[in-house]
C-alpha cells in the first residue's frame, strides 16, 4: 500500500530500533501494568512476527491479561508479574517497551538491565519520561499500533492476519473506534492496509466489545445509574469496592465505561472514579479547554490531553467532593475554539 504521508526519514528512530530488532536473537517485549488493547494488540504483533522471524520472543509484563483480551495471538505465554533479571538479558537481546509511557508503568526490575541491552520505548503519549537507552516517542500517531505498523512493516513486508489483527485491535481501541481527536488520516490509512491485509472489522467488533460478562453489564448499569451532572459540562460517576464483589464482574469490565459518560449532551469533561482497594482510580475523559492530562498530572497520574488517567489517595467520598470542587469551575471547560 502507498501511504500519503511520507515515510520517516533515515534519521527516524524507526531505522534504528528495526536494526536493533533485526540484529537481536531475542525480544523481551513488555506490556504496560493494567494492560489495554493498545499496549497488548501491539505486543500480540511484535510476538508473532518475531517469532516468524526466526528469534526467541519473551512477552510479558506487572500485570494479567484481561479475559477480553486473550483472543490475540501471543497471550497464553504472556508472563503475568514478569521480572527481568532471572532471563539474565545480555549481548543479542533487545528489550521493547511498548506504550509505557513511565518506568513505573513497566516491570519492577526495569533498571537491572546493563548497558549493552537496549531498552528501547515505543510509544505515543506526550509526557513519556524517555526512560529507554532509544527513544521513539510519536504523540500525533493515535496509538501505539500505528507506530508498530511502521516498525514492524520495515522488518516484514507482509504482516501475518494474527499481526495485523493485533495491530487493529491496538488501533481500534485506542481512538475509540475511530471517533476520538487523536484519529487522522494516517490512523485511517494504517487501518486501510490492515483491512486489505485480511483483517476482518466486523469480527474485531465482535471479539473487543461483544465481551462483556452479564455482571460485567450489571456493574456498568450501576455506575451509569449513578451518572450526575458536574457544574455546566461535566459529568462524572463511581464505582465502589463492593459493586464488583456483589455483580462478581472483572475490573476490565470497566474500560471505556468512562467514555458512555461523554454521550451525555453538552458534556465535556468525564471522571469515572473506582475505589481499589488502597486508593482511587480516577479515569479521565475531555474533549474541552482543559486537559484531562494536565487534571491527572495534578495528581501524579499522565495520559494523554483526551484521556487520562491517575489515582486518589483519599476515601472515596473524599475523592468525589475533591473532584466535583475542580469541575464546577465552569471557566475551563470552554470547548475548543474552531479553528
Ligand atoms: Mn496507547
Amino acid at each position: 500500500m502507498r501511504l500519503t504521508e511520507p515515510l520517516p526519514s533515515a534519521e527516524s528512530p524507526l531505522r534504528t530500533i528495526s536494526g536493533l530488532l533485526r540484529d537481536a536473537h531475542r525480544w523481551i517485549v513488555l506490556a504496560h501494568v493494567n494492560p489495554d488493547g493498545d499496549t497488548l494488540g501491539t505486543g500480540s504483533a511484535f510476538v508473532s512476527t518475531g517469532r516468524r522471524l526466526g528469534k526467541t520472543v519473551l512477552w510479558g509484563g506487572p500485570s494479567v491479561v484481561p479475559e477480553g483480551y486473550r483472543f490475540l495471538a501471543g497471550t497464553r505465554d504472556y508472563a503475568p508479574d514478569l521480572l527481568l533479571a532471572p532471563l539474565s538479558p545480555g549481548v543479542g537481546d533487545v528489550v521493547l517497551a511498548l506504550d509505557t509511557s513511565t518506568r513505573d508503568r513497566s516491570v519492577r526490575d526495569l533498571a537491572v538491565l546493563a548497558e549493552e541491552v537496549p531498552l528501547v520505548n515505543v510509544d505515543h503519549h506526550e509526557d513519556n519520561e524517555r526512560y529507554g537507552s532509544l527513544n521513539w516517542i510519536d504523540p500525533s500517531a493515535s496509538a501505539t499500533g500505528e507506530m508498530g505498523f511502521l516498525l514492524l512493516r520495515t522488518l516484514q513486508q507482509e504482516l501475518s492476519l494474527e499481526a495485523a489483527e493485533g495491530l487493529y485491535a491496538a488501533i481500534a481501541t485506542d481512538c475509540g473506534n475511530f471517533t476520538f481527536s487523536s484519529t487522522t488520516a494516517r490512523t485511517h490509512e494504517i487501518a486501510g492496509a490492515l483491512v486489505a491485509s485480511g483483517v476482518s472489522p466486523e469480527r474485531m467488533e465482535a471479539l473487543i466489545r461483544n465481551n462483556h460478562s452479564l455482571g460485567g453489564l450489571h456493574l456498568r448499569g450501576r455506575a451509569l445509574g449513578r451518572a450526575l451532572r458536574v457544574g455546566p459540562s461535566a459529568a462524572m460517576t463511581w464505582l465502589e469496592r463492593r459493586d464488583f464483589d456483589e455483580t462478581e464482574a472483572e475490573p476490565s469490565e470497566t474500560e471505556n465505561l468512562v467514555n458512555e459518560l461523554m454521550t451525555l449532551k453538552g458534556v465535556l469533561f468525564a471522571v469515572l472514579l473506582t475505589e481499589e482497594e488502597k486508593d482511587i482510580r480516577a479515569s479521565l475523559r475531555s474533549r474541552g479547554l482543559l486537559s484531562a492530562a494536565a487534571v491527572a498530572r495534578s495528581f501524579g497520574g499522565g495520559g494523554h490531553p483526551q484521556a487520562a488517567g491517575c489515582r486518589l489517595p483519599l476515601p472515596l467520598e473524599a475523592a468525589r467532593k475533591t473532584m466535583i470542587a475542580l469541575l464546577e469551575d465552569a471557566d475551563v471547560l470552554r470547548p475548543f475554539a474552531r479553528q
